[in-house]
């Protein structure tokens, strides 16, 4: 695994329903990302704050809240983030609200792309994100990353990939998903993204469902970008988030979800979102998601004692 890690603080909300997610960035400093980190024996540069547009908090317009606003954010992202990546460096975004994460996975395709690399999205979010112009209830942004990425969404954030789409919806597994808009569910199936609902998850555990998503990743020998929306964690270890959706992953599987992408040593790049301060408690959001951070980089209870157990 890539030894330099690079955080780059993204102070956005301007894609999210509410306010807060901007504070994301500060919080998880706080909460000691870089130490933690460097615990596990990471080099670890903060490159601090990316500047972008302010929240102008106005109505949507045309399907869009704030398009331009984003649209400015996310092309500052995918500079910075390409840059980092380029460099030979492990870039971790600081979000920030999710509609980020457009351009953070600009960044790693076209990374991927002139490597002749492959490149699987790992989703982690109580929502699919899935939403377009038409059917999206509120025109937020940050509740269409996903179509975005794969290819449906307003001309100006597609361009800011590489190609359209940037990742193929086949290559794109979402884990803990519980609220989808009626008409998104639709799409989401036609696009053909691989989806692991709480439900499935419920059913055949979070080791099993990693255990498949690693394994497809592991066959089309792709590097892995990790995604985490901290409102897949249910919110009553995680209250700090936007848009709390009870039945979500236990402090476990998330952590085991984590453990086993950190096994996989695919992953390239990482997105944490959607944390907001003024939902949460004394940090807790925050530190949870740091711990999750650190199990991602191969934190460990004991020093790999067990072969992983195999069917
Ligand atoms: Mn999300």
């Amino acid at each position: 695994m890539n030894k330099n890690i690079s955080l780059i603080g993204v102070p956005s909300d301007v894609g999210a329903g509410h306010r807060g997610a901007s504070m994301g960035p500060e919080a998880l400093r706080v909460a000691g990302i870089a130490r933690e980190l460097k615990k596990l024996g990471f080099n670890v540069t903060d490159t601090g704050n990316l500047f972008g547009p302010k929240n102008p908090e106005r109505m949507t317009e045309n399907g869009y809240r704030h398009l331009r606003e984003n649209l400015i954010w996310c092309m500052n992202i995918q500079e910075t983030v390409f840059h980092e990546i380029s460099e030979g460096n492990f870039p971790i975004m600081l979000g920030g609200d999710h509609a980020m994460s457009i351009g953070s996975i600009a960044a790693v395709a076209r990374f991927c792309h002139e490597r002749k690399k492959k490149l699987c999205v790992i989703w982690i979010d109580a929502h699919s994100d899935f939403n377009t112009c038409v059917t999206s209830p509120s025109g937020n942004i940050h509740g269409m990353p996903v179509a975005v990425v794969a290819g449906k969404g307003p001309k100006e954030l597609l361009s800011i990939g590489h190609a359209i789409p940037m990742v193929q919806a086949s290559d794109i597994y979402q884990v803990g998903i519980r609220s989808v808009d009626l008409a998104e569910k639709q799409l989401v199936m036609d696009a053909g993204i691989v989806t692991y609902d709480m439900r499935r998850i419920d059913e055949i555990g979070m080791r099993e469902t990693m255990h498949q998503i690693l394994e497809e990743v592991k066959a089309k020998d792709a590097y892995i970008h990790v995604s985490f929306d901290v409102d897949s964690l249910d919110p009553t270890i995680a209250p700090g988030v936007g848009t709390t959706i009870p039945g979500g992953l236990t402090y476990r599987e998330a952590q085991l979800c984590m453990e086993m992408i950190h096994d996989s040593q695919r992953m390239i790049s990482l997105d944490l979102m959607e944390i907001n301060p003024a939902l949460d408690f004394q940090n807790g959001t925050a530190r949870l998601s740091v711990e999750l951070a650190a199990s991602l980089f191969g934190r460990q209870i004991f020093p790999n004692p067990q072969k992983p157990i195999r069917k």
